[in-house]
């Protein structure tokens, strides 16, 4: 098997990944047809991911990054003895957490997802006007597991299927730092995922033996696909495919594409946020629109007896 020399040790969920070239390669970029919307759009039909370079003014990913670094600070999170905007993490915050970072508003980071030539880039691989979640997950990965390999759509496919996902590095990201990374054709795994990719991530069992809600909610799962990319990969084809990440890139992807993050071998806590669009004529999932979405609280739960 040929090693890919250039790279560092790679992990996933603790995983060490085979960064041969059959198993990992890079994102191709779309940015030479940014400007077609006929070739976007068989670009996410075949590549399931639309990779763009340098999309967002890196002045507005900075403003940003400022406002959620004021935010961890505040927390103690981020190491004072260095620059705060590397965002070094404090020696003491524990390995694998996820700190929250306020969903404080940020009418920067609101501009350059819901207006302007991001909505122009949607509508156009979309094909036609658009609506967006108004629920945007902020995201804080300090050192550590990344994000275990899953599909958006139990988290948000209630209604349509046929949603994007946008995913923003808030800030530089290395190899090492805790990307984005994207299951090579998986979006085509429709066969093999097919219950996975049916499932709700909350919806829940009651059982008919009295089971109590507490414990009901207590057993449920978190929409994970696998707790191991390695094997999961050997299972499903395709490469891990993933990038150094530059502030101002933009990933979007498919509801069905598997995807997760690296783990963060850096020191630094890693900066990003991922906010999902649709069709404006489509029903949207009611837990992620209006002023205070209900999310993944008590009432967008739904049971069943089972
Ligand atoms: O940033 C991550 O670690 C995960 C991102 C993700 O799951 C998403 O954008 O849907
Ligand atoms: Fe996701």
């Amino acid at each position: 098997m040929k090693k890919n020399i250039h790279l560092p040790k790679l992990y996933a969920a603790g995983y060490e990944l085979d960064t041969s070239p059959e198993c990992f390669g890079m994102l191709r970029s779309s940015n030479e047809i940014i400007s077609n919307s006929q070739a976007l759009q068989t670009r996410i039909k075949d590549d399931g991911y639309i990779f763009l370079s340098a999309f967002f003014d890196c002045e507005q990913i900075l403003t940003t990054r400022k406002v959620f670094i004021e935010e961890l600070l505040y927390q103690n999170i981020i190491d004072t003895t260095f620059p705060l905007l590397q965002a070094k993490a404090h020696p003491e915050v524990p390995i694998n957490s996820r700190p929250e970072i306020g969903t404080r508003s940020n009418p920067t980071l609101d501009s350059m997802i819901h207006s302007g030539s991001m909505i122009q880039l949607l509508k156009n691989i979309l094909g036609g006007p658009i609506q967006y979640f108004e629920y945007t997950w902020y995201r804080a990965i300090p050192p550590g597991k990344g994000t275990r390999p899953h599909c958006d759509i139990v988290y948000m496919g209630r209604t349509t299927k046929n949603i994007l996902t946008a995913w923003v590095p808030i800030g530089n990201i290395p190899l090492e730092g805790s990307g984005l990374m994207i299951l090579e054709d998986s979006h085509r795994k429709g066969n093999i995922l097919k219950s996975y990719l049916e499932s709700d991530v909350d919806e829940y069992c009651i059982d008919n033996d009295n089971t109590s809600l507490n414990e009901s909610l207590h057993r449920q799962w978190d929409g994970a696909l696998s707790n191991n990319p390695v094997i999961l990969q050997k299972k499903l084809g395709g490469r891990w495919l993933t990038s150094e990440f530059n502030a101002g890139d933009l990933v979007i992807f498919s509801s069905q594409t598997v995807h997760g993050s690296l783990d963060n071998l850096s020191d630094f806590i890693r900066l990003s946020v991922d906010c999902r669009y649709q069709l404006a004529s489509e029903q949207i999932d009611e837990r992620w629109i209006g002023k205070f979405p209900i999310g993944r609280g008590l009432l967008g739960k739904k049971w069943k007896i089972c």
